[in-house]
């Protein structure tokens, strides 16, 4: 059932209903065909568990919390439990569990769906939930527990409630900034970071899957030999195509001369090639500038520093994904406009830049290339 009917079945307003789900992981929707997301009979008794939690006094994140854990022991309440289960204690759950617990109280604090309806909208006006602070959090603290659920589910928020690009560039990104300094603190392992990794690759894979249609020009993407840190490569990739590029992603670890190949076979448009280390690019210093006389190469990554820039004489990319999409964008059109060719170039009116303005927008439709 869609939400508006559980709401009118529970009682609940679907207001207080999403918080539930992205705060607690209350409620665990599927998607529908049209990607609606579904709610089944589980939803629908777990929150009428915490309904009937909450008219004796119980707090929303501790109902929340006993229904879980109940769910998860196969029966009885554990107090003790932690919201979505693993070691996240003391995480950015517990921080927003507290937070609305707080809410709740300054909102009057007693029993009912009233007082939960307005802790609800106290504590999340327009767009806490989906504020890229919270959702990294969040999605931080799955990632500790190793919780796959409640990482799907924030994952979900964050694609359905911003834009691809906000998703991926707020949010995604910067998770892996924040993975990076707690594995440095010694407070997650590597296994977190191969879950986290598995995790993003995965969904930025499912964004991937028409990225090679169209008409659009031609971007080969590439990690040079050795290198294996290719998630930003591959945001990139979904954030070209939907620009209208058509991707060829060769991926990690690709040999130059594969890559030449590739980009003499598809008549590239762009080849992109990232890196963490100097020495990735250094090392293939010559092939590289002469792809760059056949084809416009731009490096990336913090490999790409001034003097290898300058050793290789070749194009930039930054940090700035966006940016650097509209600059391909405009590159391409130059090329082509340069030879003659103008049918062909079927991209998104250059507009990265229309998407970076709409970030929290729902998402433009993709070009179709
Ligand atoms: C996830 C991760 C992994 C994953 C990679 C998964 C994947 N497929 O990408 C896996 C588990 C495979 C991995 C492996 C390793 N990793 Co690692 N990894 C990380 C981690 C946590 C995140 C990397 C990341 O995505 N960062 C987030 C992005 C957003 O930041 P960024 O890379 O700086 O990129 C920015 C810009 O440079 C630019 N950019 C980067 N790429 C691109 C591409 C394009 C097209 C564009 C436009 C822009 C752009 O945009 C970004 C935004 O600012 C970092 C920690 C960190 N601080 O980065 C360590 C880190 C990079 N890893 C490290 C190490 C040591 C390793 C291993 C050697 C570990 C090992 N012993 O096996 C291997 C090496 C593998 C290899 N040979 O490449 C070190 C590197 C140290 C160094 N001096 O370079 C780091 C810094 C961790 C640390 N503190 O020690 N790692």
């Amino acid at each position: 059932m869609r939400i508006g009917e559980l709401a009118a079945k529970v009682g609940v307003s679907t207001h207080v209903l999403r918080a539930w789900e992205s705060r607690y992981g209350l409620l665990r929707p599927v998607r529908s065909a049209g990607g609606y997301r579904l709610y089944g009979h589980e939803d629908e008794r777990r929150v009428r568990e915490v309904v009937a939690l909450r008219s004796q006094g119980v707090s929303a994140v501790e109902a929340s919390r006993r229904v879980l854990a109940a769910d998860r022991n196969g029966s009885g309440t554990d107090d003790a439990g932690s919201v979505g289960g693993g070691s996240a204690t003391g995480g950015a759950m517990e921080r927003v569990a507290g937070a609305a617990e707080a809410a709740e109280h300054a909102a009057g604090g007693g029993a009912g769906t009233a007082s939960a309806d307005r802790a609800a909208r106290d504590l999340a006006p327009a767009g806490m939930r989906t504020d890229p602070p919270m959702l990294v959090a969040q999605l931080l603290d799955a990632v500790t527990a190793l919780d796959e659920d409640r990482a799907h589910a924030v994952l979900d928020t964050a694609f359905t409630e911003r834009s691809v690009e906000s998703a991926i560039i707020d949010v995604l990104l910067p998770l892996f900034v924040r993975v990076g300094e707690m594995w440095e603190l010694g407070r997650i392992g590597i296994a977190q970071e191969h879950f986290a990794s598995s995790l993003v690759r995965r969904r930025l894979g499912a964004l991937s899957l028409t990225w090679g249609v169209g008409t659009g020009p031609v971007a080969v993407l590439a990690c040079p030999p050795g290198e294996f840190h290719d998630i930003v490569l591959l945001s990139f990739g979904v954030l070209l195509a939907r620009a209208g590029w058509r991707v060829r992603y060769l991926g990690p670890d690709t040999p130059v001369h594969s890559l030449a190949a590739a980009a003499r076979l598809t008549s590239a448009d762009a080849v992109v090639l990232a890196c963490r280390r100097p020495s990735g690019f250094r090392a293939h210093a010559g092939a590289l500038r002469r792809l760059g006389e056949e084809h416009p190469v731009w490096l990336a990554g913090r490999g790409a520093t001034p003097r290898v820039l300058e050793e290789i004489a070749v194009n930039h990319l930054g940090a700035d994904l966006v940016a650097d999409v509209a600059e391909l964008t405009r590159t391409a059109r130059a090329r082509r406009s340069d030879r003659g060719e103008h049918g062909n170039m079927a991209v998104a009116g250059g507009d990265a830049s229309a998407a970076a303005a709409g970030r929290t927008d729902a998402a433009a439709e993709p070009p179709s290339g």
